[in-house]
């Protein structure tokens, strides 16, 4: 069984900073995860393939470790969405490496994609054997039903809006809007079971809460948005001090803070407070915001050297 596990995340993940583990836990698991990952497992027994949607811009924080052991050994691919806010090199990085564990994997851009050619194409691949059983049985034509999943806010509605050609799936930019498992039919041989995301009830590391933080995973209202983003410009300084520089016009100076950097990028937005002083609450919600929609760039930050300890 594959799983990219965030055990221990502290030696998993390169390049880890102390500092980052001595913020305020952020976790969120609300009573409707809860109710879903137990009708995951029933409804698993439903359908045929579970296609898991990550973020391509956190392969590693976005995969629910806990979906590994739901899924078992059901069938499955991985679906590295976002993928137009991603960097493209990286993109194809992990797919080399989903490739050499013998996961198949695509990429999309929910928005803009035509879907529907590439991921009919892998699930036809990955059921062959299946398919051809049911031609052999008479059974021409059959559905293939397919169980998106995956964590909050990383576009699983979209994709089934973009398969089905419909605005059927209910869509925000905002974590948890799908409440219910819902299956949705489509005329070119497949049903479609969209679920709501799930996180797990606790997150080993503060890298993975926090990543999952900046790409919009977990509810805004527990965010402390000056922390998050902190370790955001933290991560920019280390993986694209271009991008934090071309976005905001600043230079970085040696051993600048981050707090100093949002500090000047408040400055130079204007963004005050009556008294003249940086408002640092309201800069810190337009930097993670300006990095959550891609203002800042193609940008992704976990690559596949980060990964460990990957699977079992
Ligand atoms: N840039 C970009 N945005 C996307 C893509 N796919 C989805 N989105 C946006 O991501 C946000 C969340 O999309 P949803 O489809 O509601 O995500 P979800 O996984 O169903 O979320 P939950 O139901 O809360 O679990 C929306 O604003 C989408 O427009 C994509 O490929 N690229
Ligand atoms: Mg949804």
């Amino acid at each position: 069984m594959f799983c990219i596990t965030h055990k221990g995340s502290e030696n998993n993940i390169k390049n880890t900073d102390k500092e980052s583990f001595c913020a305020t836990p952020i976790n969120w698991f609300p009573g409707h995860m809860a109710k879903t990952v137990r009708k995951l497992k029933e409804d698993l027994n439903l359908v045929d393939i579970v296609a898991e949607v990550i973020d391509a811009r956190i392969p590693i924080s976005s995969k629910n470790p806990e979906i590994d052991f739901i899924i078992s050994k059901k069938p499955r691919f991985i679906i590295l969405n976002k993928a137009d806010l991603a960097d493209n090199f990286q993109t194809s990085a992990w797919q080399k490496y989903y490739n050499s564990i013998n996961i198949p994997s695509i990429k999309l851009n929910c928005i803009k994609d035509k879907a529907m050619p590439e991921f009919c194409k892998i699930c036809q691949s990955i059921l062959k054997d299946k398919i051809e059983k049911w031609h052999s049985k008479g059974m021409i034509g059959k559905n293939i039903k397919v169980m998106i999943v995956g964590v909050p806010n990383v576009g699983k509605s979209t994709l089934i809006n973009n398969l089905t050609k419909k605005k059927r799936a209910e869509v925000e930019n905002k974590p948890g809007i799908t409440r219910i498992n819902q299956w949705f039919s489509i005329n070119n041989g497949f049903e479609l079971l969209d679920t709501p995301g799930v996180l797990w009830p606790k997150f080993e590391s503060q890298i993975v809460s926090q990543n999952l933080a900046f790409t919009g995973a977990i509810k805004d209202a527990i965010l402390d948005y000056e922390d998050i983003a902190f370790h955001l410009v933290k991560k920019l300084i280390k993986k694209y001090p271009d991008n934090l520089t071309g976005r905001f016009d600043i230079n970085l100076l040696n051993s600048q803070e981050p707090d100093t950097i949002i500090e000047n990028i408040g400055k130079k937005r204007g963004i005050l407070t009556r008294g003249g002083s940086v408002n640092t609450e309201k800069i810190s919600r337009i930097i993670v915001n300006e990095f959550k929609t891609g203002k800042l760039g193609k940008i992704t930050l976990e690559s596949v050297d980060d990964v460990i300890e990957n699977y079992r």
